[in-house]
């Protein structure tokens, strides 16, 4: 089978420590991603919005937004044969509770909290991954006018 070369767009949340960050890129390292970038940052409500754009109706959309405003996030393009699809697999279900039911191994069964505090996020479609990691890494890089 063949299966397209894609990046994906990944995140883990602020309420990740030191130690689960570096677990979680050996786990991404090992499941054979490149990690092609990757940028520590505080999400403004703005670049929350580009990344949820989903979900902005709902009703847990401010917990999510004052989540994010925690501490920085370590916002990454994961690239690799299938990397959309790939890793929403290896995070797992949203809730980590169905999480370590359905798919014990997964990044959110072993370090999820809550559905909202469930460590990371994964773009959940080709298109969507694109959009997202257009949009951020443009704004990240007009952040810095040297590189322009
Ligand atoms: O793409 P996912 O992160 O798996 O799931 P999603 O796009 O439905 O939700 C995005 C984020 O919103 C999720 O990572 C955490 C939060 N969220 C989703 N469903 C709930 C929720 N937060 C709360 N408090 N309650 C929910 O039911």
């Amino acid at each position: 089978h063949f299966f397209p070369l894609q990046s994906t767009l990944a995140l883990i949340k602020p309420h990740a420590t030191r130690e689960q960050r570096e677990k979680i890129l050996k786990i991404i390292k090992e499941a054979g991603f490149e990690l092609t970038q990757v940028k520590q940052i505080l999400l403004t409500p703005d670049q929350a919005e580009k990344i949820y754009s989903k979900i902005t109706g709902k009703d847990f959309y401010k917990d999510l937004l004052e989540m994010l405003s925690e501490g920085p996030s370590m916002v990454m393009v994961l690239t690799k044969w299938n990397a959309v699809a790939k890793w929403r697999l290896l995070i797992g279900p949203t809730d980590p509770e169905e999480a370590k039911v359905l798919s014990p191994d997964s990044i959110r069964a072993q370090f999820g909290i809550s559905k909202l505090r469930n460590i990371v996020h994964g773009a959940s479609t080709v298109y969507e991954a694109k959009e997202v990691i257009n949009r951020l890494f443009e704004d990240f890089s007009s952040e810095n006018p040297e590189e322009n």
